[in-house]
């Protein structure tokens, strides 16, 4: 894909082909025949979509980003290189069909917006993603500009203008809540309200690395295991959290990291390559596989690294956080790059490739322009404050 000098990290910015790295994103879900298995049944079509995906999510953040130096908004949060974690897990779930997606839904208002009756209504499964997963947003099916219009506070938000956290229930997405870990006992109570209910339906959040050292993250997780909730964990272990490296907060950070997790919560899980969105999707399509049939929830654990900082003001001190090495590794297996290749390899034409990333760029740009309609027109009434509050 095309290159931004001034917003990529500058180890994508000089990305080159390595061989070794494309035959080891091949491999990595072949050493599973179950992932394999998956793999193979995927259609060019949906091949496709999961690139459309990653590079939708890329080309946002880099939206974001020029924004933020254009002084439009003040910082992003962004998920550079951790793409693939958020996009080949959300494909494998129920979503809006293909036609409705992107479309938007009226920010809800009286009895809609409670979010209980609201969710009993979703017929898609539900995702509660974390700032990191903002492509999960995208790929169930919200709009581009709904993101940008929540950057914003405009009165036709997400949240009309009263949170920079955004989701929409309609679309199957619970809006993140800032303090971190809470949405694990959430995602475990809607899962088990799908259970109870029986309708066949899966509930799915990540969780940092930093995230997992938060004591209600430990609740939800042992509650949903001893009560077999239809639910997907994913461990977003990207090496840091905000400024505090994995060995600083996480033991034994070298040998196990937290691949022996789920057997400690008693769940089934695995290891997926949080870079390779093959992998991703497949171990993800196997834990949906299981809850859909009442096998109980799952715990993946992806390991990628943040090519950034927290947010846009601290890509320094990212940089001071960790060897300019390892942003070279891991720069080395930039998750769009890698699948890029890999399809390429696989037969799909440089110009079918290349003909995706145009559509999605004509998106972002629209979806830019529309947000910046809204926030011309449409930001909040001061009155406004005072609806749909408690008290
Ligand atoms: C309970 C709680 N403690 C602290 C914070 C401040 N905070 C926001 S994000 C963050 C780091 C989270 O790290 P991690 O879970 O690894 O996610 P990442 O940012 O790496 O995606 C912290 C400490 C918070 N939001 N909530
Ligand atoms: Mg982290």
């Amino acid at each position: 894909m095309k290159r931004y000098a001034a917003f990529d990290p500058p180890e994508y910015v000089a990305w080159k082909r390595d061989d070794r790295d494309v035959d080891a994103f091949r491999e990595r879900p072949r050493a599973d025949p179950a992932r394999a298995a998956i793999v193979d049944r995927l259609t060019e079509e949906q091949h496709l979509d999961l690139y459309r995906g990653l590079v939708r999510t890329r080309l946002t953040d880099i939206a974001l980003k020029r924004w933020v130096r254009q002084g439009v908004i003040s910082k992003a949060w962004l998920g550079t290189g951790e793409e693939a974690a958020t996009v080949g897990p959300v494909h494998a779930l129920r979503r809006l069909r293909t036609a409705d997606r992107g479309l938007r839904v009226t920010p809800s208002s009286g009895d809609e917006s409670h979010p209980q009756s609201a969710i009993r209504n979703v017929q898609s499964d539900i995702v509660a993603p974390m700032i990191r997963n903002s492509g999960a947003c995208s790929e169930m099916g919200m709009p581009v500009a709904d993101i940008f219009r929540a950057y914003m506070g405009t009165g036709d938000g997400p949240s009309r203008g009263r949170d920079g956290h955004y989701g929409s229930i309609a679309h199957g997405i619970v809006a993140p809540i800032s303090h971190v870990g809470d949405m694990v006992p959430i995602v475990t109570g809607i899962a088990l309200s799908f259970a109870v209910r029986r309708t066949g339906q899966v509930a799915m959040t990540w969780i940092g690395d930093g995230s997992t050292k938060a004591g209600v993250a430990h609740e939800g997780l042992n509650f949903a295991a001893v009560r077999r909730a239809p639910a997907i964990f994913i461990i977003q272990n990207n090496q840091v959290a905000l400024g505090t490296r994995l060995e600083q907060h996480h033991l034994p950070a070298e040998t196990s990291r937290f691949a022996d997790w789920p057997r400690a919560y008693g769940m089934w899980g695995g290891e997926f390559d949080g870079n390779n969105v093959l992998d991703a999707y497949a171990l993800a399509a196997l834990a949906v596989e299981r809850c859909r049939r009442g096998d109980g929830p799952a715990l993946l654990v992806a390991e990628t690294f943040r090519m950034g900082g927290h947010a846009t003001h601290d890509e320094a001190e990212a940089r001071e956080t960790f060897d300019a090495e390892l942003f070279a590794k891991w720069g080395r297996r930039d998750p769009v790059a890698l699948y890029e290749e890999h399809l390429a390899d696989d037969g799909v034409s440089r110009a079918t490739l290349a003909e995706v990333e145009a559509e999605v760029e004509v998106e972002v740009e629209r979806a830019q322009e529309e947000a910046l309609v809204s926030r011309r027109e449409r930001m909040p009434e001061a009155e406004s404050a005072v609806e749909g509050v408690y008290a």
